[in-house]
């Protein structure tokens, strides 16, 4: 299958994140892109198409603020990287705020991402990654993949968290419809919901989000990907959330697949986005279900059988040393 990859995706260094209470090391680190690398072999470097795919997808003042946000944090005179700490919860008005921690707070939903020197640079070509993913299977591949890196899935159209800020597979969705493709899927199958994912598509029609994840009762992100949530306005019935219980294994993940899978074909589309995470792996440090590395390899065949071109995007995964394992078992299934 062919691969995509772009080291500058590596730029992104935060130090630390607020965990549980306190600082602790960065969790989605750069070594987690080696780890794959390691194992899948050779990738190809995207092309460099803009911002207008970007743009196509994230309001253009969000982009302004990723680009210029480390910036105005040195400006202000502050060490270590930008973490947002207030947010404009209650009314949400529209105040044009200069302060870098006013932005911050009206461009993310958690503190968990620090934006980094590199992040804006690393989030461009990560996007280039899975924009080039996609123009190969526009262009006629069967499957191919983006080894993104930052993830993109909680990443909203105007915000950042959950160590996300570009939504890849958002952004190649929207790319396949701009090339003409009707009706496009978005199965994501990490174990965390993809909040940004789902707000992106939540009134459209056109674009069909399908999420397996851990329970939002139980897990992260929490205020989003309940069962009852099933799109908006035209987007309703285009959204379909399958939360699943801490110590989910194999036949029960498969089962919910399986649904989410029929779900897609009767929406007959012309182009399938996988969010593949490998945090669902039973040696996840924060997640809690437990599928093996070959069971990436069963999921992926399902996945497969539905006969559809797909291009699959790299999510979550923190097992960093068996990431790259877990990458290829599942890439094998195809
Ligand atoms: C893309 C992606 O996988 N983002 C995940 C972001 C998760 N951030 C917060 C996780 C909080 C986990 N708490 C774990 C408690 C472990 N005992
Ligand atoms: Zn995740």
């Amino acid at each position: 299958m062919r691969s995509f990859f772009d080291p500058r995706q590596l730029r992104h260094r935060p130090v630390s994140e607020l965990h549980n209470g306190g600082f602790t090391a960065y969790q989605e680190t750069p070594d987690r892109a080696e780890s794959v690398l390691n194992a899948i072999g050779p990738t190809e470097l995207p092309r460099d198409c803009g911002e207008g795919p970007i743009l196509a997808v994230h309001d253009a003042e969000y982009i302004e603020f990723l680009k210029s946000a480390h910036a105005l944090w040195r400006d202000a005179g502050r060490d270590g990287d930008p973490i947002p700490y207030a947010w404009p919860v209650i009314g949400r008005r529209a105040l044009r705020l200069k302060r870098i921690d006013a932005l911050l707070g009206r461009f993310s939903f958690d503190a968990t991402t620090p934006i980094a020197e590199g992040t804006w640079e690393a989030a461009y070509w990560n996007a280039q990654t899975a924009i080039a993913a996609a123009d190969a299977v526009l262009g006629g591949e069967r499957a191919a993949f983006a080894l993104c890196r930052p993830p993109g899935h909680h990443a909203g159209a105007d915000y950042f968290g959950g160590y996300c800020h570009l939504n890849v597979a958002a952004i190649t969705a929207q790319r396949a419809r701009d090339a003409g493709i009707e009706r496009v899927a978005i199965l994501d199958i990490d174990y965390h919901h993809g909040n940004g994912t789902q707000d992106i598509f939540w009134e459209r029609d056109d674009v069909f989000y399908a999420s397996i994840h851990a329970d939002p009762a139980t897990d992260y992100p929490f205020f989003w990907g309940h069962a009852d949530e099933t799109g908006g306005g035209p987007g309703e019935g285009a959204t379909l959330n399958l939360p699943l219980p801490q110590g989910t294994r194999l036949p029960a993940f498969r089962a919910a697949q399986a649904q989410a899978l029929d779900a897609i074909r009767a929406f007959d589309p012309g182009l399938l986005v996988v969010s593949f995470g490998a945090d669902t792996f039973e040696g996840d440090p924060i997640s809690h279900f437990e599928l093996a590395t070959a069971d990436y390899r069963a999921l992926a065949a399902d996945i497969a059988s539905a006969g559809l071109p797909t291009v699959v995007v790299q999510e979550g995964g923190y097992a960093t040393a068996a990431l790259g394992a877990n990458v290829r078992s599942f890439l094998s299934g195809f």
